[in-house]
């Protein structure tokens, strides 16, 4: 069919099921905003800056479990989404990121191409019309392709304006398998040989869809498991889930220490910010190392089995294994279970007793803030986890049972919780999405308010504004004590406070988001309750202690 560029582009989105387009406008995307009026299907999401954009497009992408599209402007403006489309590159979202370009014929101050290259899997330009199905269908291939991530399509205008014979078909997104039957049957010996077997799940058992799985395997072995990542790879509250996976912890590094078989599925396994050695595993420990993702940084331990796949696959091809020759007597593995359940219990009460310490204190304790929270938050709720230092917190007191109840921050970048509130709520209908925001990472995107209120996007922004960059503290006294070996604690963490307070509620309002600052945990509940039933956006400021 006859058509024009930059029609082609916007029938390829369509092919490929896209229905939100992130922005920010500039002059060369002209004639991309002059199209896309056209085309119903397609929402344009105006953005004031690019951090928002990608980050509603990187949590699209994981609510839909494939590649979003994002539409930056030439040089600054895709310069201004590097930050998290560096995140969304190591950490593997999918998404296809688009610039429109200058004409061909002038000569160009910069290679926008070898710009985006190192943010992402393909970079390449489209100079022609007839290029541009082929080019989408190659791009949307590369980013729903491991290992994921974003790729980048420059149009030049010629290739926008021009005209030619064009037909349109979606990409077909590869599908992956199992593991050989033989593999399987190793798997199935080393786990029949192992006495202290332990399950470390991350984010690709969360995007393969596979949380039965890994529960019925977790229940079968009596295993205990450790939860990495960004996702929820296993139910939160299942009483074989005895903690989220770091290797700071020491009762958590003494369990692993102990253990003679780690399996690891989908998961980052041993990754942290600080250098702790190469390979952290003990000799007398075995590690069964399974992912979809070729790359991840748990690959980096030595393995006994690599094995690469669909881990829904592997895991129910190791299920069935297991049906057939498992040797553990039932009776055993309950009193496996019943161990790892005492682990679980005396870790919740440890939590608990320093929870207790500032419960009641008058400037709020983030985990009486988080409980609160717990309390209120309806059913079915998608949250948002940009909590940064209150994480974990987080993750102690709101319980999830399924993948799609919380996706996190992940890759290190702050800035991410505004625009991927917004994203996530986009990509989920009528569903309740609650953003909880760091008041450091929201201050990095606060045009996302603009966003909220200008769509009429009607989703929740928890801050919680501790007057400081907590984090930095945390990480520093880590850094001090077990990096430097430090004995006595220094106390100084400059410039990591903030003692001009940010107030996001006045910052909300003036972009017409209706907003409430609460400084009493009493109070949080009927917030939550009136932001969620007025169906229109709006932020609650939770005024907590930034202290560590
Ligand atoms: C773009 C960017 N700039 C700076 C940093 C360094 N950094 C990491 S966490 C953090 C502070 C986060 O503060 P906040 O969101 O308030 O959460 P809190 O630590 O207080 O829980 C900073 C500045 C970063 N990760 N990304
Ligand atoms: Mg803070």
């Amino acid at each position: 069919m006859r058509m024009t560029g930059k029609r082609a582009l916007m029938e390829c989105l369509k092919a490929e099921g896209i229905t939100n387009v992130y922005g920010n406008p500039g002059t060369s995307e002209g004639p991309i905003m002059e199209e896309i009026v056209n085309h119903k299907e397609l929402r344009y999401l105006l953005t004031l800056q690019e951090g928002v954009a990608t980050g509603m497009a990187e949590a699209d992408a994981r609510v839909n479990n494939k590649a979003s599209f994002l539409s930056l402007h030439i040089d600054s403006g895709l310069v201004n989404g590097f930050s998290l489309m560096n995140d969304a590159y190591t950490t593997s979202t999918p998404m296809v990121v688009t610039s429109a370009t200058y004409d061909v014929r002038n000569l160009r101050n910069r290679d926008l191409v070898e710009l985006a290259r190192p943010f992402t899997k393909w970079s390449t330009e489209v100079t022609l019309p007839d290029q541009v199905p082929m080019v989408m269908r190659k791009a949307f291939l590369e980013a729903n392709t491991h290992p994921k991530g974003p790729v980048f399509v420059a149009f030049s205008s010629n290739a926008l304006d021009g005209v030619s014979d064009i037909d349109i078909y979606p990409s077909t997104p590869p599908v992956y398998g199992g593991l050989e039957k033989n593999v399987i049957q190793e798997i199935n010996k080393m786990i029949n040989n192992a006495n202290k077997p332990v399950l470390v799940v991350g984010d690709r058992v969360a995007e393969d869809n596979a949380l039965d799985e890994a529960v019925i395997f977790a229940e079968k072995v009596g295993l205990p498991v450790y939860i990495e990542g960004s996702n929820i790879p296993f139910p939160t509250n299942h009483n074989q889930m005895i903690g989220f996976h770091t290797i700071r912890n020491q009762n958590q590094r003494a369990i692993l220490d102990e253990s003679d078989l780690i399996l690891s599925v989908g998961a980052d396994l041993f990754s942290d910010w600080f250098f702790e050695g190469d390979v952290l595993i003990q000799k007398h420990t075995k590690l069964v190392y399974l992912d979809s993702k070729p790359d991840s940084q748990g690959n980096r331990q030595p393995s006994d089995i690599t094995g690469l796949g669909n881990l829904k696959e592997i895991l129910k091809q190791i299920n069935s294994s297991l049906e057939e020759s498992f040797d553990l007597s039932q009776e055993e593995v309950k009193n496996r279970i019943i161990a790892v359940k005492k682990i679980k219990d005396e870790n919740d009460e440890i939590y608990d007793e320093n929870a207790k310490k500032n419960w009641d204190n008058k400037l709020m304790s983030p985990d009486r803030a988080m409980y609160e929270l717990s309390k209120c938050i309806p059913e079915n709720t998608l949250i948002v986890n940009d909590g940064i230092s209150h994480r974990g917190s987080i993750m102690q007191y709101m319980k999830f049972d399924k993948t799609d109840e919380m996706i996190s921050g992940r890759g290190g970048s702050i800035g991410w919780g505004v625009g991927a509130t917004l994203g996530a709520k986009c990509a989920s209908g009528d569903r309740n999405v609650i953003g909880i925001i760091g008041d450091g990472s929201a201050m990095m995107t606060v045009q996302g308010y603009w966003t909220a209120a200008n769509d009429n996007i009607p989703c929740v922004f928890i801050v919680l504004n501790n007057q400081s960059y907590r984090i930095l503290k945390v990480n520093i006294d880590y850094y001090r004590q077990s990096v430097r070996k430090e004995e006595e604690k220094s106390g100084l963490y400059p410039y990591m406070d903030f003692p001009l307070v940010l107030n996001h509620t006045e910052i909300a309002k003036s972009m017409g988001v209706e907003a409430v600052r609460i400084t009493k945990p009493t109070e949080i509940s009927k917030e939550v309750t009136n932001a969620i039933n007025s169906k229109k956006p709006r932020l609650i400021e939770l005024m907590i202690d930034g202290n560590l």
